[in-house]
């Protein structure tokens, strides 16, 4: 059985990681894979978490079945992250279900667009995360790109995207990045998310809204802001969230599915087939990591230490966006880059070539992907001086 098969290649993102822990080089520095990372180059553990893992410790008495909706009290407050006091939740549209990580949301969303239409299209942003094409094609679905990211002029190119969304199919359904979007860093403005919301009424497709970096553009409702816009004038939507980045849960797997329906019948409906497609896959979700954000959402004390702790990673990572811009201008660096400072989240396109980012690899120890992608949280007061200097001679 296994004969015919053909080795496949890493995933590049997770591959340069382990490329960077084999570099001898002191002066190495990992822009590659999308964690956060504090000044000593460290993913910590949140204080709040520390603490509703203590809580849990002392106070859980089960290891029973949880259910393939995973806990009713996270999937309550993930809902109310995500959608603030929208007309949504008023009117009893959302159903969510605790998923292994924003990955298994995703892959739970597209399973639940098949159990709708077997081989419907998503369309998705190009560029976008690595993962997304992958997933969704291994669920059956058809994936193809509508225009977003302007490489030449480091924007983001609306009017193409505009005008392709207004061509697809009623059926289809259009994958969007809340915030932060994943690889280029480049949002929507407000009014720009207006348009979008417009036109998915007017079409008629199902948006299909990944939000992985919730409170790590501007805040926890101004991320969320063009999603719940959308929700005002769309009957059907399907958010797939993640608490691996703004909790820093990473390896405890732990996300949320929301589908809205266009009415509470509906929705239990849609929630039935949801759940249907959870029993097919994994039964039920991982418990550990949804019990600590219930705990830390359910807890004035920690809710709000945990407010102050993704300000902190926000602040850091928006503090080196100006940081890394600033240090390109003192060593001579005439290009532009203060494009930079306009993107948002965790990465940004430094618009290098392949070469050029390979040099910065093989001659320099500073890795990012081959798409010059820089993941913006490893950047240090202790290692841009490096780094910009490294940059001015590779350019
Ligand atoms: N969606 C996007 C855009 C991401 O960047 C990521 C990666 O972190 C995910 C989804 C998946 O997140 P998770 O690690 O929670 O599976
Ligand atoms: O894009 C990133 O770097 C993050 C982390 O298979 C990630 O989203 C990368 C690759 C992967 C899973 C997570």
């Amino acid at each position: 059985m296994f004969g015919s098969l053909k080795a496949l290649p890493a995933d590049p993102i997770l591959g340069l990681l382990a490329k960077y822990r084999d570099d001898a080089n002191p002066q190495k520095i990992d822009l590659g894979v999308g964690v956060y990372k504090d000044e000593a180059g460290h993913t910590a553990i949140l204080d709040c978490v520390k603490k509703a893992e203590k809580y849990r410790h002392d106070n859980e008495d089960t290891k029973v079945y949880i259910g393939p909706t995973g806990s009713p009290l996270f999937n309550d407050e993930m809902s109310k992250l995500i959608f603030g006091n929208h007309k949504v939740l008023i009117e009893n549209r959302a159903r969510t279900v605790s998923t292994p990580g924003g990955t298994g949301a995703l892959r739970v969303a597209a399973e639940f667009i098949k159990s709708c239409k077997a081989g419907a299209t998503i369309w998705v942003s190009n560029p976008t995360w690595a993962n997304h094409t992958g997933l969704f094609e291994a669920a059956g679905l058809t994936v193809k790109t509508y225009p977003y990211y302007d490489y030449e002029n480091k924007t983001l190119d609306f009017d193409g995207m505009l005008a392709a969304l207004k061509e697809v199919s009623s059926d289809d359904a259009v994958l969007l990045h809340a915030c932060c979007h994943n690889p280029s860093g480049m949002d929507l403005t407000n009014e720009q998310w207006q348009q979008v919301a417009e036109v998915a009424k007017t079409v008629g497709f199902l948006p299909v809204v990944d939000m992985a970096y919730q409170g790590f553009g501007d805040g926890l409702d101004e991320d969320a802001y063009g999603l719940r816009l959308i929700a005002d004038s769309v009957e059907e939507m399907i958010v797939c969230s993640s608490c691996s980045k703004n909790f820093g849960l990473y390896r405890e797997r732990i996300g949320a599915t929301t589908i809205i329906g266009s009415s509470a019948n509906a929705a239990d409906i849609a929630n039935s087939v949801l759940l249907s497609v959870v029993r097919c896959i994994y039964s039920m979700p991982p418990a550990h990591g949804a019990a600590l954000v219930e705990t830390i959402l359910n807890s004035d004390e920690l809710r709000h230490q945990w407010y102050g702790e993704l300000k902190e990673m926000r602040d850091r990572i928006n503090g080196n966006r100006q940081l890394i811009v600033d240090k390109l201008i003192e060593n001579g660096v005439t290009r532009d880059f203060s494009f930079i400072t306009r993107q948002k989240g965790m990465f940004s396109f430094l618009g290098i070539t392949p070469e050029q980012v390979q040099q910065l690899q093989d001659e320099y120890s500073i890795y990012m992907v081959g798409s010059s992608r820089m993941s913006i949280a490893g950047i240090a007061n202790s290692n841009v001086d490096y780094l910009a200097q490294s940059i001015a001679k590779v350019l």
